[in-house]
């Protein structure tokens, strides 16, 4: 397949590639560095990376693919019980890491690479000879019950996907993207730090999100803003008042929202403020990007716009016939098909057949309307069991499992509830077990991020006496969060 990063061969040595706080790397320099770590991985079968959201993990990212070894992100702050899945799930033969990095159990347990992000070597052309269908990234990811499954990215999805993104936004090699995203996931990862290396334009991390971070970079070139809906909802707070963000969002050239639905009361705080529209897409773990507002469409408040090029979309009722309408009005599950699809979910065949229809459509859960012109509206889920919060994808099965190995708990049941800012907060309903003194929400939020990780831990705890259940025994979830 052609080189994923034509530009570490062909752009300017001395072009802007990667900048993470006072640390960038020149496209000649990134060439060097992850050509000599790719150099070191050409024995490996696969490889994780501690995605801490510093350079060693795009230089360890990029090496990986042009070494053609399929790499697993880490979080960090993932707790044992869930690095311990990941790594039993995927054997990765190393992990990559900062030289200063300290790693818990068990990934202490694997080899170590340290990515020296000033190495030199030559670029692996082209690219370890790896085939479009070879995996290039598995990112967890949580479903209604169990542990997190991998979904497995193949090169030629992260290529179509970041092109008809480039169609879409008219994203260039000029473009500068500022971001403060986690890069354990795809939105920080795919779209955040291998898009403009893909484009040959540059990426400027914030380490850490900060509306002054946002200003600062787009106010010193910086031209594209990618975030979560929580990101934005904390700039359309911090706006009215804030004449350097104000003057950033008004210079800048696109506002890009995903992860989660964006309110249109922050759509239209930060428009009323700035003047400007911030743009949705909208993507999964397991299909990369489906569908975005068009650079040069119209920017429609509460639409993920239209479907991105190669991108097929349908919409589908319960009895499995396709939605004709395009009124507004009649909802179906979304359903994809095309080049920007994952291969299927690791060591889970049952898994992936069940995420794909007999002729090959992925059912994506999604609950969506279009609009006459094909402008699409997510409108829910088909899962109650699944909460988006602060942009991330959480499985309430696998909250309930860990709360019930805490010995204060007899039955736990999990529910998202609506949030300002995280667009839904994770509440856990406990009956203790011991009435007299419940376990409090320290306690048990400290429990589950430890165990899985802190962006999983309830941030309500409720006592109840008994949960309320069906005739079947089977816990009433839409019972707790209307009670
Ligand atoms: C608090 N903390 C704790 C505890 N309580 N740590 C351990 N135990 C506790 N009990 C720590 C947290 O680890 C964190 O540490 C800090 O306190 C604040 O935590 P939190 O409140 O969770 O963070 P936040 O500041 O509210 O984060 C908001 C956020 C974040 C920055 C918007 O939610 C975020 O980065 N979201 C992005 C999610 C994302 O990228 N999703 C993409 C997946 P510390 O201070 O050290 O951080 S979806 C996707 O990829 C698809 C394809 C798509 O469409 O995009
Ligand atoms: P994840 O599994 O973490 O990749 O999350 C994918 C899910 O995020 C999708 O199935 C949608 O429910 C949701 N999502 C992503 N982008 C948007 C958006 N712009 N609007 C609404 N929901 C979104």
């Amino acid at each position: 397949m052609t080189p994923l990063f034509p530009a570490l061969t062909d752009a300017p040595a001395d072009r802007p590639a990667v900048r993470f706080g006072e640390r960038s790397l020149t496209y000649g320099e990134l060439a060097a560095a992850a050509g000599a770590t790719a150099g070191r991985l050409r024995d490996a079968r696969r490889v994780a990376v501690w995605a801490t959201p510093t350079m060693e993990t795009a230089v360890a990212v990029v090496a990986a693919l042009l070494a053609g070894v399929p790499a697993v992100p880490l979080n960090p702050k993932s707790g044992e019980r869930e690095l311990g899945h990941i790594l039993s799930d995927s054997a990765p033969g190393l992990v990559l890491t900062a030289p200063d990095d300290r790693l818990p159990a068990p990934v202490r347990d694997l080899p170590r690479l340290d990515v020296d992000v000033h190495g030199t070597g030559p670029v692996p052309v082209p690219e370890a000879h790896a085939e479009e269908s070879d995996p290039a990234l598995i990112v967890y990811t949580s479903g209604t019950t169990g542990p997190p499954k991998g979904a497995v990215i193949p090169r030629r999805a992260l290529a179509s996907t970041l092109d008809a993104l480039a169609d879409a936004w008219e994203w260039t090699g000029d473009d500068v993207l500022v971001h403060g995203l986690p890069l354990f996931h795809v939105h920080g990862l795919v779209l955040g730090v291998l898009g403009p290396l893909r484009r040959g334009g540059s990426v400027r991390h914030l380490g850490r999100f900060t509306t002054q971070g946002v200003a600062r970079e787009l106010n010193t070139g910086a031209t594209m803003l990618f975030g979560v809906p929580t990101m934005y909802h904390r700039i359309a707070e911090a706006v009215t008042g804030d004449p350097e963000l104000v003057r950033a969002l008004t210079g800048a050239r696109l506002l890009v929202s995903g992860s989660a639905a964006l309110p249109v009361h922050d759509h239209g705080r930060i428009a009323t403020a700035t003047g400007r529209r911030v743009i949705e897409r909208y993507g999964m773990t397991e299909t990369l990007m489906n569908t975005s507002i068009r650079a040069d469409g119209e920017a429609r408040p509460g639409t993920v716009g239209v479907p991105l090029p190669g991108v097929e979309l349908r919409l589908v009722e319960e009895d499995g016939s396709e939605v004709a309408a395009y009124d507004g009005e009649t909802v179906g599950e979304i359903q994809v098909r095309g080049p920007n699809l994952f291969t299927g979910y690791l060591n889970r065949p049952d898994a992936t057949a069940a995420a794909f229809t007999a002729d090959g459509w992925f059912r994506t859960g999604d609950m969506a309307v279009r609009d006459p012109d094909g402008y699409v509206r997510i409108v829910g889920r088909k899962a109650t069991d699944l909460i988006k919060s602060g942009g991330y994808k959480i499985g309430a099965g696998e909250i309930e499992n860990a709360l019930l190995e805490h010995p204060g708990v007899r039955e736990a049941a999990v529910t998202g509830e609506p949030d300002d800012d995280l667009g839904e907060r994770i509440v856990a309903w406990i009956v203790p077990a011991d009435p007299e003194s419940p376990p409090a929400l320290e306690e048990l939020a400290a429990h589950v991020a430890r165990r899985l990780a802190p962006h999983k831990r309830p941030r309500v705890v409720r006592h109840l006496d008994a949960l309320p259940r069906n005739d079947m025994g089977k816990i009433m979830k839409r019972a707790l969060a209307h009670g």
